[in-house]
């Protein structure tokens, strides 16, 4: 007789396959398909950002973005890689990146689908050339408009409607994780094999975090209630035990360790950024629906950021986000005083 060991091997591919049959058995798998892709280019940049190092990669571009920021050359490669693997699968009628001004086409010649893809190719980019983790986000919607080229209508949806979302972190190692509203699953690249594992299934935020995470380097511009929450955080008012303050400055390092660790990311609006930083489309919406689906939250300072309707493409908003005890304080000492009510 065969003795077999318990040794269970669950690949992206598979996970997503049972995960279909169980919560959406009439499903065309047209969804699965841009996730299968999206693990794909995943690995296509996790190659290009491990040997960075060595290959003719790293620095800045001649260019700059559409925010006017400088384009690292890797910028450049995660965006080219994201729309190269995702243009010709006839699953999308059009995609957005930060990196670019407008809407991404799908070429003709090429099928066009019911989904609208989101991304920020390389997140934290500007501390790739001190190897710190970087981060790839994406949101997919579904469209709206009839016609089978998505249009900016289509991209202008609140983030409650996204039907996906994740993030790739390339850290000590490389990471996806992602929602499509069943609860957040997270899978390890095994570089050996050159394959997705499963090896978190059903991601929960502790309710209260160990961490906060802001550039307080901004603390000049915040206004008092701001300055209140932050010493609540610190147990310098109140009676909270403190947070111990975590700042990588890349956010999906940021958000990841918070994911898995508990605690508040914050990033308010300062005098440079008087909307915020953070891209609602390509950063907001997707990290804001994996929190709320690991059991956190994410506001705006008032309203939760899934429930923010955009009206441009490439909109910035404050952030707040993490264990849903440490955001709800957040919004019981800002949101009287942003909506004007005294703090
Ligand atoms: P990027 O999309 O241009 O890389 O900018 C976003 C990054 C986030 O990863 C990070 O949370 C934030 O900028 C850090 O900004 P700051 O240096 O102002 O704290
Ligand atoms: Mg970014």
């Amino acid at each position: 007789m065969v003795h077999h060991t318990d040794v269970s091997v669950v690949t992206i591919e598979r996970f997503i396959i049972e995960q279909e049959k169980r919560h959406a058995p009439q499903a065309t798998g047209e969804l699965s398909g841009i996730l299968y892709d999206l693990a794909l280019a995943a690995k296509m940049i996790a190659n290009k950002v491990r040997s960075a190092g060595l290959a003719d990669v790293l620095g800045a571009t001649a260019g700059t973005n559409v925010h006017g920021e400088t384009q690292q050359k890797l910028d450049v490669l995660a965006n080219d890689i994201m729309i190269k693997a995702l243009d010709h699968g006839g699953r999308l009628c059009a995609m957005a990146s930060e990196e670019e001004p407008d809407i991404i086409p799908i070429p003709e010649g090429f099928r066009t689908g019911k989904y609208c893809l989101l991304f920020d190719p390389l997140d934290g980019s500007s501390n790739i050339d001190v190897n710190v983790p970087v981060g790839t986000i994406f949101s997919v919607l579904k469209k709206v408009t009839p016609g089978p080229q998505g249009e900016l209508e289509d991209m202008l949806q609140s983030g409650r409607q996204q039907v996906a979302a994740g993030y790739v972190i390339y850290g000590s190692s490389t990471m996806l994780v992602y929602t499509t509203g069943q609860g957040v699953h997270g899978f390890t690249l095994d570089p050996s094999i050159g394959e997705f594992l499963l090896s978190h299934s059903n991601i929960r935020t502790p309710p209260r975090g160990r961490y906060l995470s802001v550039n307080d380097a901004y603390a000049g511009d915040w206004d008092e209630s701001l300055h209140s929450l932050m010493r609540r955080y610190r147990g310098l008012e109140g009676s909270r035990k403190p947070l111990s303050v975590r700042y990588v400055g890349s956010l999906v390092a940021d958000f990841h360790r918070n994911l898995l660790g508990g605690g508040l990311f914050a990033y308010p609006a300062n005098r440079q950024n008087r909307r915020g930083k953070l891209r609602l489309l390509y950063e907001a919406n997707p990290l804001a629906f994996i929190a709320e689906q690991a059991g956190g939250g994410a506001i705006d300072g008032t309203m939760p950021v899934l429930d923010i309707v955009p009206t441009e493409l490439h909109q910035r908003t404050p952030l707040f986000i993490g264990s849903a005890e440490d955001v709800e304080l957040a919004r019981t000492v800002l949101a009287p005083a942003l909506s004007g009510v005294g703090a």
